[in-house]
């Protein structure tokens, strides 16, 4: 049966059917529950999985280099110099161990017993899973002066492992190649960015590892190296690039208590998030859990000791709380485990108790050290939190007398917006409309049932840089808050979203682009499941119409323009018209609502912010709002990403 014909059959399952399904054959019939997907996403999945066990041989302490290659034709090549898959036979299987790691299910991670281990963690499901999802994957083991070679064919050997040459007694390693099976992946398109960025958080994550990553597919060939022997630390460096770092050293400790590993490392900038990662065996856990709370714990008990101590908080006023402290802080807390625990729906928060008491307690004691070393940052940090205080004190009140004003709750709905009449949520739309010259051409050309506009006007304060109090003193901030209903942060609720899709129309110039990420800035700190849930777009208004005689078509970058004016052309080149739009106000009515507005005929970007880094996504915003020019004219010129057709 081919793996169709079993889709096809897999849609009227059976107990007994779901029996006769064993080992790699389960893989392929439902991909996406061992890659998560078998789009862009699982795609790459596949790489980190390989990857992930030459870090387990990297934290074993036998390995010290990864190379990465994207070769030719999208197919991948892992090296590591550890000590070589075993190749010997496994008595209990009678194969090969290095065969069994390539056929089993789960077997990955099952040898050598002990140590910390990346691929036996969350995501980890083995080298099984990627060889059962290749059209084909080769190893190569170098041991003892041999290399080992066995070759697979969507998950079944071809071979029995055997040696193919000679090599240096000291060219010890695995090498892993595959190609995935276009069978079952969407698309087989590697994207270098998403590797670089998940594969330099690795590096961070494990100091002195080196990871080289080449990319062959083109005449040019890329190839780039991350050794970062800081570590965590140098991750601080890198995240607060195109911050303004509030002191110049970065605080970092590690240490081991109870079988379990600890490093932590934070530095404060001038801005006024809190940015935190935390990580259990290189793998990111965005809820949090107990080597949070250990954290956030010690921190807020060492600075209130220390300001007391030191007399800049006196005996009777408020302690700190701790989101006061961690104002404008960046900290990584990276802890290894033998076998962790982890809670929740998403099972994504680490439960694991010792956890909690070996954060506190090596990061406690550190810091407290740290304060008393560096007099003049603890100042800098207490003062800086006795401010946080002071404005969190003040924002309170401004949220209170918005909330009785009602505007954040959802009472009354902003005077500026021009509201549909349909009340199915799901059908409708908000444009959210740069500019008044727009607002009238954008009202006339909508469809007054689903689709809602809401003008902006003026400059949409920057978020990053201003305290809660300024933020909810803002008209157009509180103006969106409640058009769109859901509330905010901790208020957050999903199923009050007023509007299924949030569009944000703005000039297609430097401005407009600056307007939506200033929006998006916003929509990202205080609502960010929006954008995750998919739920904002941005218009793309053409930047020209080209026309000759009755026929035009409306373009979308130069190079779409420069077709159409050959196209339309012919021989008489001159006889084609060029209209440039300047910006949405230079539309009328109908070329508005048909280029930017009306679904049949519009063009809407999805904003996503899918990255396997984590840390990527928030980078790319504050590198877009911060204070330096450089970074952002930099980001900008790179990616590209959520500003497209910049006209500069
Ligand atoms: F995913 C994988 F299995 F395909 C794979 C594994 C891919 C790559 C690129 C590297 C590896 C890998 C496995 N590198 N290093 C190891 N090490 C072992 O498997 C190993 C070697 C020796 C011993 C021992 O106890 O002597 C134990 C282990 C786990």
């Amino acid at each position: 049966m081919t793996i169709e014909e079993k889709k096809n059959l897999s849609n009227e399952y059976n107990a007994s059917q779901i029996q006769i399904l064993e080992g790699l054959e389960a893989v392929r019939l439902r991909p996406g529950m061992y890659i998560g997907s078998t789009g862009e996403r699982g795609l790459h999945h596949l790489v980190y999985e390989i990857v992930d066990n030459s870090v387990d041989e990297a934290l074993a302490g036998f390995a010290t280099e990864i190379k990465v290659t994207i070769e030719k034709n999208n197919i991948i090549c892992v090296r590591d110099n550890g000590r070589g898959i075993p190749v010997d036979e496994n008595k209990k299987a009678g194969i090969s161990a290095l065969e069994v790691v390539f056929t089993m299910l789960h077997a990955g991670g099952k040898f050598g017993g002990g140590g910390y281990k990346v691929s036996g963690g969350l995501h980890g499901v083995g080298a099984s899973v990627v060889n059962a999802l290749s059209e084909w994957l080769e190893v190569k083991v170098y041991k003892n002066g041999k290399i080992y070679f066995q070759h697979f064919n969507i998950g079944k050997p071809e071979n029995e492992v055997s040696i193919c040459g000679e090599c240096d007694e000291k060219d010890q390693g695995t090498e892993v190649r595959f190609y995935p099976d276009k069978n079952i992946f969407e698309t087989l398109e590697y994207d270098y960015k998403i590797l670089r960025n998940r594969l330099r958080e690795t590096a961070f994550l494990t100091k002195a590892l080196k990871i080289v990553l080449r990319d062959e597919r083109n005449e040019e060939i890329i190839e780039e190296t991350f050794h970062y022997e800081g570590g965590i630390q140098e991750f601080i460096t890198y995240l607060n690039k195109g911050k303004t770092p509030s002191y110049d050293k970065i605080f970092y400790c590690e240490g081991e208590k109870n079988n379990i590993y600890v490093e932590v490392s934070l530095q404060h900038n001038d801005s006024y998030t809190e940015n935190i990662y935390t990580f259990v065996n290189n793998i990111n856990t965005p809820e949090g859990g107990t080597h949070l709370t250990g954290f956030k714990n010690a921190l807020t008990k060492a600075i209130n000791d220390y300001a007391k101590q030191k007399k800049l908080l006196k005996e009777n006023e408020e302690s700190l709380q701790g989101e006061d402290i961690r104002e404008g802080m960046v900290a990584i807390i990276s802890i290894k485990i033998e076998d962790p625990q982890f809670e929740g729906q998403t099972k994504q928060k680490l439960g694991t108790s010792e956890a909690q008491f070996a954060v506190q307690n090596i990061f406690g004691e550190s810091l407290k050290y740290f304060l008393e070393q560096n007099p003049n940052i603890a100042k800098t940090i207490c003062d800086k939190a006795i401010l946080a205080q002071r404005a969190r004190e003040a924002a309170r009140k401004a949220k209170d007398l918005t909330r009785r004003k009602s505007a954040l709750e959802g009472g009354g709905l902003p005077g500026k917006l021009v509201d549909c009449s349909e009340r199915d949520p799901k059908k409708c739309e908000i444009f959210i409309v740069e500019g008044d010259s727009a607002l009238g051409p954008a009202k006339d050309g909508r469809d007054s049932r689903y689709q809602a506009v809401m003008p902006l006007r003026g400059k949409v304060l920057n978020v990053e840089k201003a305290r809660e109090d300024k933020i909810y003193a803002n008209k157009e901030i509180t103006g969106m808050i409640t058009a769109f209903g859901t509330g905010i942060k901790n208020d957050f609720d999903i199923n009050k979203l007023r509007y299924d899709k949030i569009i944000i129309m703005t000039d297609a110039d430097v401005d407009g682009a600056h307007i939506s990420t200033l929006m998006l800035t916003f929509i990202y700190r205080f609502m960010p499941s929006l954008i995750k849930e998919g739920h904002v777009y941005l218009a793309q208004p053409p930047l020209f119409k080209v026309s000759k005689g009755k026929k035009f078509v409306y373009c979308y970058s130069e190079k779409e323009r420069d077709e159409y004016i050959k196209e339309f052309g012919g021989e008489e080149i001159d006889k084609v018209d060029v209209n440039r739009f300047k910006g949405l106000g230079e539309m009328d009515t109908e070329q508005l609502a048909e280029t930017t507005m009306n679904p049949e005929t519009r063009v809407l970007l999805r904003v996503n912010m899918e990255d396997d880094a984590v840390s990527e996504v928030d980078l790319t915003f504050t590198t877009l709002m911060g204070d330096q020019v450089e970074p952002r004219r930099e980001f900008i010129e790179k990616n590209a990403k959520y500003v497209k057709n910049l006209d500069i």
